[in-house]
């Protein structure tokens, strides 16, 4: 068993988080990982108050392990969430997009454990420095909006930067990845993309289906001109932004073209003009799996190869 700091950390039995996807991940996706020993996460996104808080009731019904929540920092809702999830006493946050550093005390005073996602080494020393339990870092590889580095960079040069443990991120879709990101320094890893074809998750068909059939060069960065480049499956919108990119359109019109796309492809299964936020690791994957399948074939994979290079076997 791959047992680590994070596992001890967080109260779960293996050390993988689902990573928390807007429109995708709702507390039925979350329950399922956490049940079957990961940690669950519920994206915020873009979200009210009230549907955040509902899902949070949800998932306490569907199951008694950790979870965590997951908060855009972009969101026009950021304040009330972040007081939300104190009022909650949710046991973990994982924060992307941003600068959490304004609500850590809050959060940290309230018991909860504080997992911020980084894009480079400064904010990583900077999190740490502010009180959070641990330190996600998200490599370009990633699905959603994604920084400059890759996983296999980042991750070791936060490792050596910081005391508190590290999850990678970006790009792990198999039980390769996790031994990979292991031998990277990491205590952990993050998977998003490989849970959008979890049987537990209700994303539309449609984008489930993009997901399989893409290939390793299915996807592409829009919007970086936007100051937030998002990491999208190719299609006639990722072409409209490349448009707009190449005719030097203005900041405002981009962001008016990305208004709620991810919307139209997650939940109206929209895989032509909608966002389809995917990871490079999408090529990889083929098939629809229930979560405890996911990490169960992830881990024995990763133990695999870890047992085989300990013993000195690279066959
Ligand atoms: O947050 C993510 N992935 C996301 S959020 C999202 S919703 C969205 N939709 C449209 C435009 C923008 C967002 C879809 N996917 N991953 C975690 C992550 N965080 N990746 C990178 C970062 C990050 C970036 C900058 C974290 C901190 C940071 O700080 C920089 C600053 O200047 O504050």
């Amino acid at each position: 068993m791959i047992y680590t700091e994070i596992c001890k950390l967080l109260n779960i039995k293996y050390p993988i988080f689902q990573g928390g996807m807007a429109q995708i991940s709702d507390a039925k996706l979350a329950a399922a990982v956490s049940e079957a020993g990961g940690l669950g996460v519920i994206a915020s996104g873009n979200s009210p108050p009230a549907l955040v808080k509902s899902e949070i009731h949800k998932i306490r019904e569907l199951t008694d392990k950790p979870f965590g929540v997951n908060v855009m920092l972009l969101s026009p809702h950021v304040e009330e969430v972040s007081q939300l999830f104190v009022e909650e006493k949710v046991p973990v946050i994982i924060t992307g997009a941003g600068n959490p550093g304004k609500y850590m005390r809050i959060w940290k005073e309230a018991g909860i454990k504080v997992v911020p996602v980084v894009p480079s080494v400064a904010f990583a020393k900077h999190f740490e420095k502010l009180g959070a339990d641990a330190i996600i870092c998200e490599g370009t590889e990633a699905g959603g909006h994604v920084g400059e580095i890759t996983t296999m960079c980042i991750t070791p040069q936060v490792v050596d930067a910081v005391k508190i443990p590290v999850v990678a991120a970006g790009g792990i879709g198999d039980g390769r990845g996790i031994a990979a990101a292991f031998c990277l320094g990491a205590k952990g890893v993050q998977v998003g993309t490989r849970f959008i074809l979890a049987k537990e998750c209700r994303v539309h068909q449609n984008y489930k289906d993009k997901v399989i059939k893409a290939n390793d060069t299915a996807t592409v960065v829009t919007g970086r001109k936007t100051g937030h480049p998002v990491r999208v499956l190719k299609n006639r919108l990722a072409n409209q932004f490349r448009e707009l990119e190449k005719n030097n359109a203005s900041v405002e019109e981009m962001e008016e073209l990305g208004r709620g796309k991810l919307y139209q492809a997650a939940v109206l299964g929209d895989v032509v003009y909608g966002s389809v936020m995917s990871g490079q690791i999408a090529g990889l994957l083929s098939k629809e799996q229930s979560c405890k399948e996911i990490i169960v074939e992830m881990f024995e994979e990763a133990e695999k190869i870890m047992k085989n290079l300990a013993g000195g076997n690279n066959e």
